[in-house]
């Protein structure tokens, strides 16, 4: 494309999607995220992007989701897929913050300056996935993207509303037509499909209960488990909540990430003892489970727990298919619980990769096993298998003996059901159900593998939260200088303490984490780390309290 061409990226700016505000915005560790009328004319830009990127891979298709995940519904985002529908790449994060803050007029120069800088050849067709999650605000943001598309002469494809998910399969399915067919209803056919075909050869037994309860967070999950739903022949039957309707409001009081964080149930769906519940977050790439006992204590299931629980399976799945050789493998990150790695590492013994907080660095060191299992504590994680597992595992579905082959086949059903792209609640929810099912298992027999420590998350205001740097998988802070040292003296008081600070990468403020073997101690530890970050770190506003 000649450069003279360029002329209507700045067309498209000045006449629809002209940048209103000089507020400095970077691309996270999901993409954008901020309020959504500050966001047009950054989703046109990444449109222009992620066409020059489609191009510098040879005109394979990338995806664009319009999402802000958990975040309330004022917030939105975007961020891109790469063709094998992982996240973008890092060094491209930089080029996706320098283009989405150029004011209007040096828009068409800087984005001939990225095109010679990626060396794009921008004679190629490119692709462009869109997909968006339910907010009001993301049709226009949308609208935006497929002029970014439309500037740089790729060619958009809609989906509407889908989940992240979703999208990642679609954009990967897209460019290796082995792993599906790239549409909502291919999605359907290989996921749902392949835990019908489970459900078919596992008889339903023990204290396993085929009603699970699911809150929606008033996002897309919920929207798309509906759909699903009507295709279940009582294989599972899903009670749905929070679905969108009667005025709720998009993950308010509900959702993964507020059960994970307030360790409350969610609204609206009333806490009956010992009844399994499932929930999603806002664009459904996360999920945590959780029951309430006959006291009403809140029992929590999160991503660690999933983790060890698909992880103990496929053990046991190699075992019986004697693949015992294909090394499996499960990532986290500092804030798994201290009792999961433990478990994981002295019970299972399964090898354990501690990563940075974001899923594309779990996703990367999972892909260094055969098998790995990779799951943030939060709820988001998948597995993925290298294709020596998948072919090893077929080999013994067509050439063991029976039990081998009848565990091989069943092994094969659980790797289609899985969304190896990328954290995917509603497939993470088929593969948790079939472990408990093929066990016989309630939500307490899955509890009582492990024992979780106690511990508490806090959040603390500071001037520049990029003033705390860490180190070593962020369990260790090398500034401000003094920092670490307190930290390690106010956790050398508790029995099993342990924590540790990292600036947020979707909020302005600082995350504090501690465990310790009673709740006392990890409410008492994380406040005084909380304390010492505020006066070390330039704490703004109210010095946080102890508690009473
Ligand atoms: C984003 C990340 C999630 C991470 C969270 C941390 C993706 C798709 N999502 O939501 O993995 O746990 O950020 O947020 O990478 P924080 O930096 O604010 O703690
Ligand atoms: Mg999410």
């Amino acid at each position: 494309m000649p450069p003279s061409s360029l002329r209507v990226v700045y067309a498209f700016a000045r006449e629809m999607h002209p940048k209103t505000t000089d507020i400095f915005i970077e691309y996270g560790t999901a993409g954008f995220r901020t309020k959504a009328n500050l966001l047009e004319h950054v989703v046109y830009r990444m449109g222009l992007l992620a066409v020059i990127r489609s191009r510098c891979k040879n005109g394979r298709t990338i995806g664009m989701m319009i999402t802000a995940s958990h975040n309330l519904e004022p917030d939105n985002g975007v961020k891109l897929i790469d063709p094998d529908g992982e996240m973008l790449e890092q060094s491209w994060e930089e080029i996706a913050t320098r283009l989405a803050n150029v004011s209007d007029n040096d828009l068409e120069s800087t984005t001939e300056q990225v095109i010679k800088q990626v060396n794009a050849d921008m004679g190629l067709k490119a692709s462009v996935y869109i997909g968006m999650d339910t907010r009001y605000t993301s049709p226009r943001l949308a609208a935006a993207a497929v002029h970014g598309v439309m500037a740089l002469k790729g060619t958009a494809k809609e989906f509407g509303i889908v989940t992240t998910p979703m999208l990642h399969f679609c954009v990967k399915c897209r460019n290796d037509n082995t792993y599906g067919t790239p549409t909502e209803e291919g999605y359907y056919e290989k996921i749902v499909g392949a835990f019908k075909n489970i459900r078919q050869k596992l008889p339903v037994f023990g204290h396993y209960n085929t009603t699970l309860h699911v809150d929606g967070a008033n996002g897309v999950g919920g929207k798309k488990l509906n759909i699903i739903k009507k295709t279940l022949d009582g294989e599972l039957d899903l009670v749905l909540y929070n679905l969108g309707g009667n005025g709720g409001k998009l993950n308010l009081n509900c959702g993964a990430d507020y059960v994970k964080v307030s360790q409350k149930p969610p609204v609206g769906v009333e806490p009956v003892p010992f009844q399994r519940v499932a929930s999603l977050d806002g664009d459904g790439d996360r999920i945590v489970y959780y029951y309430v006992d006959d006291s009403n204590n809140m029992c929590l299931l999160d991503g660690d727990r999933i983790a060890t629980l698909l992880a103990s399976y496929i053990t046991e799945s190699l075992k019986a298919c004697d693949a015992t050789h294909l090394r499996l493998g499960l990532v986290q990150t500092a804030y798994a619980n201290g009792g999961s790695t433990k478990y994981i590492t002295e019970d299972l013994k399964v090898p354990v990769t501690c990563v940075k907080t974001g899923v594309k660095h779990l996703h990367h060191a999972a892909l260094s096993y055969d098998i790995g299992v990779y799951f943030e504590a939060n709820g988001h994680g998948t597995v993925v298998y290298s294709d020596v597992a998948k072919s090893t595992i077929a080999k013994v579905a067509q050439e063991g003996d029976t039990e081998q082959r009848k565990a091989a086949q069943l092994l094969l059903n659980f790797i289609d059901m899985t969304n190896e792209t990328v954290g995917d609640a509603i497939s993470d929810l088929f593969l948790v159900e079939t472990v408990l099912c093929a066990r016989g298992h309630d939500v307490r027999q899955w509890m009582d593998s492990y024992k979780d420590l106690p511990c508490r998350q806090l959040k603390v205001t500071v001037e520049d939260r990029n003033a705390i740097k860490t180190t070593d998988a962020e369990r260790k802070c090398t500034s401000p200088e003094a920092l670490q040292g307190q930290i390690d003296e106010l956790v050398s008081k508790y029995n099993s303490g342990r924590a540790f600070v990292r600036p947020s990468g979707t909020e302005d403020i600082v995350r504090v984490y501690a465990e310790a073997d009673t709740q006392d101690s990890a409410e008492k530890l994380a406040a005084e780390v909380s304390q010492a970050v505020f006066d070390l770190a330039g704490g703004v506003g109210d010095r946080p309290s102890l508690p009473a």
